[in-house]
C-alpha cells in the first residue's frame, strides 16, 4: 500500500516556496495515494514561540492547505500535537539513533548558527522527531523541498536501524518526492538564499496571504540585474533564473517551454507577466484563506476529525512498536 506523509510548521508567512514545493505537491498526490498531512506544532517549539501565534499560525496553515486544493474529506489534515505516536515514537527512535547521525545534519548547523551552545535539544534531535512523524504512519512516500533532502535520508536509515535492531522489516523505508521544476524556491531579493518564513524582509517572499497587488508588487520589486533578456543560468544570473523557475512551476510547464516564449521578450515584460500569472494562480489562494481564516470554527473541525483518523492508523503501529521494544503493557 502507498501512503504519503508530509508536513508543514506553523511558523506564519506561508509563501510561495512552500506552496510550490510542498502544497501543489500534496494537492497532486491526493487522487493516487493514501494522504496524511501534518501541521508540525511540536517542531514549530524547536524556535523560540508564542503561544497565541503558535495556535493563530496552526489554524493559517490548515487554511492554506484547503485553499491550495487539498480536500479535508479525501485526505487527513491533522495538528501534530493531537497524535500522541509522535512523541512516544521519538523516544524509541532517539535511544537508536547515534549521535553521529546527527551531527551531520546541515540544518542544525544553520538555524544554531554560531550559538550551538545555546540551540534547544529539541532543535538537535528534530530529525528523529520528523522520522517518527513519517514511519509512524508507515508511509512510503513524502512530497517535499529539496532543502529536506538530507533529513529523508536520515529517516530512511533511522527506520532501517529500528528494522535490523529488532530483525524484522517493520517500517517501510520512505522515498522523498521532490519533483517538478520549483523544489527550491530562492528570496526575490537574493537568488543565493532559500525563500524562507523567517527573513527578515517581507520582500523576499510572496505570503500566500498577500493580496493581489502586493504579489504584483512583490514581483515587480523582485532583484534582478543588468543583463538583456530572459535565460536560466543560476550561476551568473540567480534572481532572474529563480524568476523563470517560479513561472514554469505556476504555470505549469518546464523551464525550456518558458525559455522559448520568451526567447525575444525583454526581462520588464517577461516580469510584467509573472506578475499577472502569480496574481492569477495565488489571488484565489489568499482569498479562500482569509474566508476560511474568518471561520475558526469550521477549520478547528477539520483538524479534530483530522486527528481522530490519524489516531485510527498511528496506534496499532505504535502499539506494535512497544510490543516489540519489549514495553510490558500490564
Ligand atoms: N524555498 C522553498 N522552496 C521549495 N520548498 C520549500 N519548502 C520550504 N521552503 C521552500 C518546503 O515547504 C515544506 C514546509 O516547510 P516547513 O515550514 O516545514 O519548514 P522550512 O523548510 O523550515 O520552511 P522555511 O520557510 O525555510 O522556514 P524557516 O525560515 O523557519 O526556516 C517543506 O517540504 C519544505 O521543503
Amino acid at each position: 500500500m502507498k501512503r504519503v506523509f508530509s508536513g508543514v510548521q506553523p511558523t506564519g508567512n506561508l509563501h510561495l516556496g512552500n506552496y510550490l514545493g510542498a502544497l501543489k505537491r500534496f494537492v497532486a498526490m491526493q487522487d493516487d495515494y493514501e494522504c496524511v498531512y501534518c501541521i508540525v506544532d511540536l517542531h514549530a517549539l524547536t524556535m523560540p514561540w508564542d503561544p497565541d501565534q503558535l495556535r493563530d499560525a496552526t489554524r493559517e496553515v490548515a487554511a492554506g492547505f484547503m485553499a491550495s486544493g487539498l480536500d479535508p474529506e479525501r485526505c487527513i489534515v491533522f495538528n501534530q500535537s493531537q497524535c500522541p505516536m509522535h512523541l512516544r515514537l521519538q523516544w524509541i527512535l532517539a535511544c537508536l539513533t547515534p549521535l553521529g547521525w546527527l551531527n551531520r545534519m546541515t540544518q542544525f548547523k544553520e538555524k544554531a548558527g554560531k550559538q550551538k551552545d545555546n540551540a534547544s535539544l529539541g532543535l538537535y534531535g528534530y530529525p528523529v522527531l520528523q522520522a517518527a512523524d513519517i514511519i509512524g504512519y508507515h508511509a512510503t512516500h513524502v512530497p517535499v523541498g529539496d532543502d529536506q533532502r538530507q533529513h529523508l535520508e536520515l529517516s530512511r536509515d533511522i527506520a532501517g536501524a529500528f528494522n535490523h535492531t529488532f530483525g524484522l522489516d517493520f517500517f517501510p523505508l520512505p522515498e522523498a518526492v521532490i519533483l517538478g521544476e520549483a523544489t527550491r524556491v530562492m528570496s526575490l531579493r537574493d537568488g543565493r538564499s532559500k525563500m524562507s518564513k523567517s527573513d527578515e524582509s517581507d520582500y523576499s517572499r510572496i505570503n500566500l496571504t498577500d493580496d493581489r497587488d502586493a504579489i504584483a508588487l512583490k514581483i515587480r520589486k523582485a532583484r534582478t540585474d543588468s543583463i538583456m533578456g530572459v535565460s536560466y543560468d543560476p550561476e551568473n544570473r540567480p534572481e532572474a533564473s529563480n524568476l523563470v523557475t517560479i513561472y514554469a512551476s505556476l504555470a505549469g510547464v518546464s523551464r525550456d517551454a518558458v525559455l522559448d516564449e520568451f526567447q525575444s521578450a525583454r526581462f520588464s515584460d517577461f516580469k510584467a507577466r509573472l506578475a499577472d500569472l502569480a496574481v492569477e494562480v495565488l489571488g484565489p489562494v489568499g482569498e479562500e484563506m482569509k474566508r476560511l481564516s474568518a471561520d475558526p470554527g469550521y477549520v478547528d473541525s477539520v483538524l479534530r476529525d483530522g486527528a481522530e483518523r490519524a489516531r485510527a492508523i498511528a496506534e496499532p503501529i505504535q502499539k506494535r512498536v512497544e510490543e516489540l521494544t519489549g514495553f510490558l503493557v500490564p
